[in-house]
């Protein structure tokens, strides 16, 4: 590890050692790596004997995450804290994905943010960055054995359902051999793996089944990009209560033919939710950016206002633009 990091390591400790009220945030539209950063390192700092608030500022997903319920864990989220004597960000890459808090006047900046996201803009007074981690849980294991912190099978558990999602069970091309070590670590805590990739990775309700339905009879191309859309009347259609794809766009980036894969959500406040997968060489991180959006080279996503069908146009137009720089 070089200085730097050890450096950070160290202001993290002093800061934790002094606190006594924690308030943890994930970002908007929580995914399982998210919400499993959280949770771990949460439960481990409350048994550290610290008071611990979860603040999750959007609704929960419908899937794709531990909810703490399953595993015998009494875990409340709450959509703003109550006064805290210090933040920790989690999984959050610029300080609007933590939601409205932070936006509010004389909040002033987080004390520490742990995140893998290489478009994060360092806005804590701390920043934790790892950009090779393909999941910000993966850092947080670090964190947790190099600082000596509390470890068991419930923490384990919570941090694997993170590594789960965000590598969608060790299948995407940043999974390095850090995050099989990791893995393993884990399990000999007790967290089951099987278990993991069962129930939080690959179930889905009938109501999920019926919405991809909708998304699928719309599929699209243009020339090498893979795209479609789920809109309200689809989510009315299907009863799916998400907010989300239900992980259509993970199945769809793995067609065959295509180096971009683009699926456009529409929302009830009049954005339109873009999420972004690719093949290695193309950086759809770059384009969400140019979007307000972020997220990594191979799967990335942003919140566009605007009418859907102007939305897919520009958006369409500027992800092509980036294929075919990629194919030259
Ligand atoms: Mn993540």
């Amino acid at each position: 590890m070089n200085q730097d990091k050890n450096n950070v390591l160290t202001e993290i400790s002093k800061i934790i050692e002094n606190a006594t009220n924690i308030a943890l945030f994930c970002h908007i539209r929580p995914d399982g790596d998210a919400i499993g950063s959280m949770l771990g390192l949460g439960w481990s700092l409350e048994e550290m004997g610290k008071k611990v608030q979860y603040v999750c500022p959007d609704e929960l997903p419908v899937q794709g995450w531990l909810n703490p319920q399953t595993i015998g864990k009494n875990t409340r989220f709450v959509k703003a804290p109550e006064p805290y004597d210090c933040s920790i960000l989690l999984d959050v890459s610029t300080l609007s994905r933590a939601g409205y808090f932070f936006e509010q006047p004389n909040i002033g900046q987080p004390d520490i943010c742990i995140d893998h996201h290489v478009s994060n803009s360092g806005d804590a007074k701390i920043n934790l960055i790892d950009p090779s981690a393909p999941a910000t849980a993966i850092i947080v294991a670090h964190l947790i054995e190099e600082l000596n912190f509390p470890m068991n099978k419930e923490i384990a558990e919570a941090l694997l359902s993170g590594i789960i999602m965000d590598t969608q069970g060790f299948s995407t091309s940043n999974t390095n051999p850090d995050s099989l070590r990791v893995t393993a670590k884990l399990m000999e805590q007790g967290a089951d793996l099987y278990w993991g990739i069962q129930n939080i990775l690959k179930a889905h309700s009938l109501e999920a089944a019926k919405y991809w339905h909708c998304g699928l009879s719309k599929l699209e191309t243009r020339g090498k990009i893979l795209w479609t859309v789920l809109t309200d009347t689809d989510r009315e259609r299907s009863g799916y209560t998400g907010r989300d794809d239900a992980g259509l766009i993970d199945y769809l980036a793995s067609t065959e033919g295509f180096l971009a894969t683009v699926l456009f959500n529409e929302q009830i406040d009049g954005r339109v939710k873009i999420s972004w997968r690719s093949r290695p060489g193309v950086n759809v991180a770059a384009i969400a950016e140019e979007f307000g959006g972020g997220g990594h080279r191979q799967a990335a996503g942003a919140d566009v206002s605007g009418p859907i069908g102007d939305v897919i146009e520009r958006v369409l137009a500027r992800t092509e633009n980036g294929v075919q720089s990629a194919e030259q």
